[in-house]
């Protein structure tokens, strides 16, 4: 018979280092790695799944993949960069820029490449790891750091698998498939199409763009910086600084104030986005086509300045008739007509309830946070879970995501993080974890604020909506998540100083 077994003593009552898992060398894990090695925790291990860091950047690599968040401060604050090239990066300089920090601050070496994560079991205190092939390791404290949109969703249409032509998602393009000359569909209109379609239509033949939902779209003032400003920038580097604090400031007091009720700035974005679309698009029946009938914001916000152009171009075609089915020749819409073509481009998102999982996660009393979530992903101020002690996320639920640095974000996140070991080193805590009442009330009080903001008062749905139609999103300004990560109230925490547990662990493997 298992007997309760009292453990070994944890380590903020021995002084050893906490062994710290983080899953995911994406932007989340570079930045966890050295923040936490700041603060002194070095005991530190990186799982990956893929070959290389980078996450999104690493697994998106679309044609026109760009950033519109300004790259001064879409950047690590530890590692601020003077010759971004331009005012919005592109793709492969944000993953160049991934690598090199990763390299640049120790980050390469700790992680574990080609190594999935496919179970967490706590087992108080600890957390017992497995990997996807089969191998188990102990860990006091795990910090998730996946991210949020990296699972494809494949739509559900008739007829997709026998398309007889090329077919790929954005997020896994296949770039053996020429496109010059060809007939391309997408499907989809969101931040991704807008980019493909405004970097592919003068390069194809012919450019099918199916919309289900036409989309706000703002200007993107796009820059490319001088060499001479690149070296005013590296000869006083406070001026980097100042560019960071200055997109920072302008990105919290317009657009992140506009979507959370700021009714002057929800104007204007939509006089913004209106005079994009009349200045942009000549024909008038395009334009009724492309407008929308909900407020601007309430998805997540297009900044693109290439689209439009390329779709007034003579050989783009927006389909707005429903898709009926997919045949071997095309797509077939609801008035009958057969689109045909040599490639199918499906830039329909992802899934956005995944953040860790599909790793199974089991927490106290055998608590699975797929089943606790059940669709509707919820945590305590987006990193922390009742009943999942010792485990973190970056980037987790309710978090605020949509058009801001998510870098600024994972970085506060992870101070808060480091707040709750110190607490644990100075407090000789076993294992914390929010308290069910803390989470409940706090989950409580955004269901109620999220009904203020422009993703349910807009007249929209969006992949923010989780499956009871929640924008999952934070739904105060982002300045008060930041403020509130800087200073962790404990008092919304099981603070253990014992953990009993049924059967004892084998020492750490
Ligand atoms: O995906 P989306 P995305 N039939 O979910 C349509 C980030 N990002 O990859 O609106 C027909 O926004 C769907 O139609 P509807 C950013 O956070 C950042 O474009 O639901 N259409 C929609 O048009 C962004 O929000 C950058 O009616 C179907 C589209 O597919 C997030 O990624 C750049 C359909 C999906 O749009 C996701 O953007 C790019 C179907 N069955 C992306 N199913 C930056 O620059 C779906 N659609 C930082």
């Amino acid at each position: 018979m298992n007997m309760p077994a009292r453990f070994p003593k944890p380590w903020s009552q021995t002084g050893t280092q906490p062994k710290i898992a983080i899953i995911g060398a994406g932007m989340s894990g570079i930045a966890a790695v050295v923040k936490l090695r700041r603060a002194g925790y070095t005991d530190l291990t990186v799982f990956e799944k893929a070959d290389k860091v980078g996450g999104t950047w690493r697994e998106n690599t679309y044609p026109g993949l760009s950033c519109d968040v300004p790259s001064r401060w879409y950047s690590f604050s530890f590692n601020l960069k003077h010759d971004w090239k331009h005012r919005y990066s592109y793709g492969p300089e944000i993953q160049e820029y991934m690598e090199e920090t990763a390299d640049a601050f120790g980050v390469t070496d700790i992680v574990r490449f080609n190594t999935p994560v496919t179970d967490l079991t706590y087992v108080g205190p600890h957390w017992q790891l497995t990997t996807g092939d089969g191998e188990q390791m102990i860990f006091d404290v795990v910090i998730s750091a996946t991210g949020v949109l990296h699972r494809p969703a494949y739509p559900d249409i008739e007829g997709l698998d026998a398309f007889a032509g090329d077919m790929f998602h954005t997020a896994r393009w296949d770039h053996s498939v020429a496109l010059e000359g060809k007939r391309v569909g997408i499907i989809g209109t969101g931040s991704t199409s807008a980019q493909v379609v405004g970097a592919i239509t003068d390069k194809v033949g012919e450019m099918h763009v199916f919309q289900r939902t036409p989309q706000w779209m703002a200007p993107l003032p796009q820059k490319r910086y001088s060499e001479s400003w690149k070296r005013v920038l590296k000869t006083f580097p406070f001026l980097q600084k100042l560019g960071f604090h200055w997109y920072f400031q302008l990105m919290l007091r317009t657009f992140a104030a506009a979507t959370v009720g700021n009714k002057p700035m929800q104007r204007l974005l939509s006089w913004l986005c209106l005079r994009n679309l009349e200045k942009n698009v000549p024909d008038p029946e395009l334009r009724r086509k492309l407008t929308p009938d909900y407020q601007a914001a309430c998805k997540r916000l297009i900044f693109c300045s290439d689209f439009y152009p390329a779709i007034s171009r003579d050989n783009a075609f927006l389909v707005t008739e429903s898709i009926e089915r997919v045949t071997p020749a095309g797509v077939q819409t609801a008035d009958g007509k057969v689109h045909e073509l040599d490639v199918l481009v499906l830039a329909t998102g992802f899934d956005p309830g995944a953040f860790i999982l599909p790793t199974r996660v089991i927490g106290e009393d055998g608590r699975d946070l797929a089943e606790f979530w059940d669709g509707a992903p919820r945590a305590h101020r987006a990193v922390a879970l009742p009943g999942f002690p010792n485990f973190w996320l970056l980037e987790g639920p309710t978090g605020p995501v949509g058009n801001l640095s998510l870098i600024t974000i994972t970085e506060h996140q992870v101070d808060y993080v480091i707040a709750m070991l110190d607490k644990m080193k100075a407090d000789g805590l076993a294992a914390v974890a929010p308290r069910e009442q803390a989470f409940a009330e706090y989950n409580a009080g955004m269901r109620e604020a999220v009904k203020k903001t422009v993703w349910v008062t807009g007249g929209c749905t969006s992949w923010y909506m989780d499956k009871t139609g929640t924008p999952n999103l934070y739904p105060y300004e982002p300045a008060r998540y930041l403020h509130d990560m800087l200073h962790p109230s404990f008092a919304e925490y099981r603070l253990m100083t014992d953990v009993q547990v049924p059967t004892p662990l084998e020492s750490a493997a």
